[in-house]
C-alpha cells in the first residue's frame, strides 16, 4: 500500500497499518479574529471538536431528542445485508472522519472488504479505536490514516486497483456543509472511488419543525453546553474573556433554507479580549456557529446526479426520518 511520499507502518496486531497525513497544527486564532470580523459575526463549526466539545457530542448522540444518531445505526444494523448486497463483497472502504470507529461494525460481518481505512485527524483516539477493529476482524487489513479529510489529502492516497472503492461517510456531517460545499465534496469523492466505486453516506431528511427543534434544543442542555463550549475553548486556548453567562445558545429551524442555524446570542452590550484584539458585541447579537441542512431524497438525489453519481439507492426508517445513501456511477 502507498501513501504518496509517506510510508504506511505496521502496527500490533499484524492486519494495522498507521500513516500520518496530518498537517503541521496551527493556532484557531486566524479563523477566529476571520469569523469575528465579519459584519455578521460567526464561527466555523470545526472548533467544537476539541476533547470536551467531542464529549459533549456524545453526549447529545444519547438523548432522546436528538434523533439523528439511533436512527441511523437501526438503519445500517437492520439493511446490513442489503447494503452489502448493493456494495459487493471485496471492497476497500475508506470512512472520512472515523472518530471511534462504531458504526463500520454494524456493516462489517455482511460487507465483507478486504480493506478498511479510517481517516480522522484525532492521532490518539484513531489509533486507538483502528487497533480494537483490528483485534477484533483478523481477516481484515485496517490502515489508521490520520489526516484532515477536509484538505483534499485523498491525492495522497493510493489504494489497490483491484478492489472497488468506497467512501463511507455517515453521522449526516454532510449537513454541516453549505450547498456548494457539499456539491464540491461529492465531486471530490466521485474522483476518488472512480467509475467503479461509490458513496455511502448518512443524511438526515426534511422533517416537521417540532422534531427539529427539539432535537437542537434537548431538555438535558447538551447541546446548549456544545455550543457554549466554544467560548469556554476559546478562553482555555486563547487566553479570551468571554464571560459564559453573558452568551445563550440559540438554535432554531429555518425553513426556507431547510436548515436548522445554531448561534451565540450575547445577553447584553459588552467587549470581550481575545489575543490582542477586543470585540464589541451589542445586546442580541449573535455569533453563528453552525448550520445543518436538511434534505429530501429527491433533492439529495439531484446534488449527487450533478456531482457525477447518476444513480443511487436510499434505505430509510419507518418514520422517514434519516436516509442512509448509496451513490454510485
Ligand atoms: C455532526 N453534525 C452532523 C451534527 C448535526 O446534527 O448537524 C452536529 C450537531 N450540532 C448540534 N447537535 C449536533
Amino acid at each position: 500500500m502507498n501513501f504518496g511520499a509517506r510510508a504506511a507502518l505496521r502496527l500490533e496486531p499484524r492486519n494495522l497499518w498507521t500513516v500520518d497525513l496530518a498537517p503541521p497544527a496551527g493556532s484557531i486564532l486566524q479563523d477566529v479574529y476571520e469569523g469575528l470580523s465579519q459584519t455578521r459575526k460567526q464561527l466555523p463549526p470545526k472548533l467544537f471538536y476539541d476533547r470536551r466539545g467531542a464529549a459533549l457530542f456524545g453526549a447529545i448522540c444519547g438523548t432522546r431528542a436528538y434523533y439523528p444518531t439511533r436512527t441511523e445505526n437501526a438503519i445500517l444494523e437492520r439493511r446490513a445485508a442489503e447494503i452489502a448486497g448493493e456494495i459487493g463483497s471485496g471492497s476497500a472502504v475508506i470512512e472520512f472522519g472515523a472518530g471511534e470507529i462504531e458504526k463500520i461494525r454494524l456493516l462489517l460481518p455482511s460487507l465483507r472488504p478486504t480493506i478498511y481505512a479510517a481517516l480522522d485527524i484525532s492521532r490518539e483516539q484513531l489509533v486507538q479505536a483502528s487497533s480494537r477493529l483490528a483485534q477484533d476482524y483478523p481477516w481484515l487489513a485496517v490502515i489508521a490514516v490520520i489526516g484532515d479529510y477536509g484538505s483534499e489529502l485523498e491525492s495522497q492516497l493510493t489504494l489497490p486497483a483491484y478492489a472497488r472503492r468506497v467512501v463511507f461517510f455517515p453521522g449526516s456531517t454532510i449537513g454541516n456543509f453549505e450547498p456548494e460545499q457539499a456539491t464540491g465534496f461529492l465531486r471530490r469523492v466521485r474522483a476518488l472511488v472512480g467509475d467503479t466505486g461509490g458513496l455511502l453516506i448518512g443524511v438526515d431528511l426534511e422533517k416537521p419543525v417540532r422534531i427539529l427543534d427539539l432535537a437542537y434544543n434537548d431538555p438535558e442542555g447538551y447541546t446548549a453546553a456544545f455550543n457554549l463550549n466554544l467560548l469556554a475553548r476559546l478562553n482555555r486556548e486563547l487566553g479570551a474573556d468571554f464571560d459564559l453567562t453573558a452568551f445563550e445558545h440559540d438554535a432554531f429551524y429555518d425553513v426556507a433554507r431547510s436548515r436548522i442555524e445554531m448561534h451565540l446570542r450575547s445577553r447584553r452590550a459588552q467587549r470581550v479580549r481575545i489575543g490582542s484584539r477586543v470585540f464589541t458585541f451589542a445586546a442580541g447579537e449573535t455569533i453563528h456557529t453552525e448550520n445543518s441542512y436538511k434534505y429530501t431524497p429527491q433533492g439529495f438525489g439531484e446534488m449527487a446526479r450533478a456531482a457525477g453519481f447518476p444513480a443511487s439507492r436510499m434505505w430509510t426508517d419507518p418514520d422517514h426520518l434519516f436516509g442512509v445513501f448509496f451513490l454510485h456511477s
